[in-house]
């Protein structure tokens, strides 16, 4: 049987979500996690997403704020002053869907006036204005699941039914953002893993996310080199990458359509090895 096509419109570019694209991370914070913050100049972030688009990301996500379990908030004007030259650049360069990575309306705003295609919200539009710049644009947004906040949010984490509970809140996200305008045909889910969850409720999560299909939009997910890796491997982060392509593979058999990751080119090519299995199912 044939699939369905299932294109969505990010700005001024289209994509086909039909099957997984892949977005390629770019931190321009000075204390992110897995680049030492090297890429804080334009032009070494410009080379990153260079490769990034040549290895086959269709996406490029932009971060200014570091939301690893323990990090604190960055200042606006940090955080614009980080990503917006970041934005325009990669616009006036690459043929690219630029997403940003941000919980703040002002770079929201800041980030659709300069090109983005995508807003990427970890804490799904919950903060002050974020829903309104979303609905007077007429981008996608990523609305991602996390319980508590970046700097406790692994303490106690706490779920009747992890899977049930991250639905729940995506009906309610998904109810607000559309009674405010937000068609929705403009929303992505993200059951945001490590945010706010156990190893076990990771995986819980992972072998059961399919069900989130049920709420009628694309999953996107994150799961690359993070603690439900590492942790499971007892492997520090450079030494996460099998562990990471495997989820990434088990995240898209699971219904992802859009897989945010760190190594491009090699899980472009775990993910075109599954993509050549499933075209020979069911002919
Ligand atoms: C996400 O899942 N994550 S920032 C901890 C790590 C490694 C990586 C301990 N923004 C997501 O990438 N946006 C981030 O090792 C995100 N989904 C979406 N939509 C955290 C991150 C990371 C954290």
């Amino acid at each position: 049987m044939n699939k369905p096509s299932n294109i969505m419109q990010f700005g001024s570019k289209v994509l086909d979500l039909s099957t997984p694209n892949i977005m390629g991370i770019l931190n321009v914070t000075p204390d992110s996690f897995s680049d030492g913050g090297n890429f804080n100049q334009i032009d070494n972030a410009l080379n990153q997403v260079e490769m990034m688009i040549a290895a086959g990301a269709s996406i490029i996500d932009v971060g200014g704020e570091s939301t690893r379990p323990g990090a604190k908030d960055v200042e606006l004007q940090e955080e614009l002053a980080r990503v917006i030259p970041v934005i325009k650049a990669i616009k006036q360069r690459f043929e690219v869907v630029i997403s940003i990575d941000t919980s703040k309306a002002e770079v929201m705003q800041a980030a659709i006036d300069s090109g983005a295609g995508l807003i990427n919200d970890v804490r799904a539009l919950q903060n002050e204005g974020c829903v309104e710049v979303v609905a007077n644009s007429d981008l996608p947004v990523c609305l991602m699941h996390m319980q508590g906040m970046p700097r406790t949010m692994q303490t106690k984490p706490q779920y009747n039914n992890v899977v049930d509970d991250v639905e729940t809140f995506f009906k309610q996200r998904i109810q607000v953002c559309q009674q405010a305008g937000i068609d929705k045909n403009r929303i992505i889910i993200d059951p945001g893993y490590g945010f706010g969850k156990t190893l076990e409720q990771n995986y819980q999560l992972l072998a059961n996310q399919q069900q989130l299909l049920a709420l009628g939009t694309p999953i996107l997910a994150g799961i690359s080199r993070k603690s439900m890796i590492g942790n499971l491997l007892d492997a520090p982060v450079e030494q996460r990458l099998a562990g990471s392509l495997s989820a990434a593979v088990l995240a898209c058999i699971n219904g992802a359509k859009i897989i945010r990751v760190h190594d491009v080119k090699e899980t472009v090519d775990a993910i075109k090895v599954l993509s050549a299995t499933l075209a020979q199912q069911a002919i």
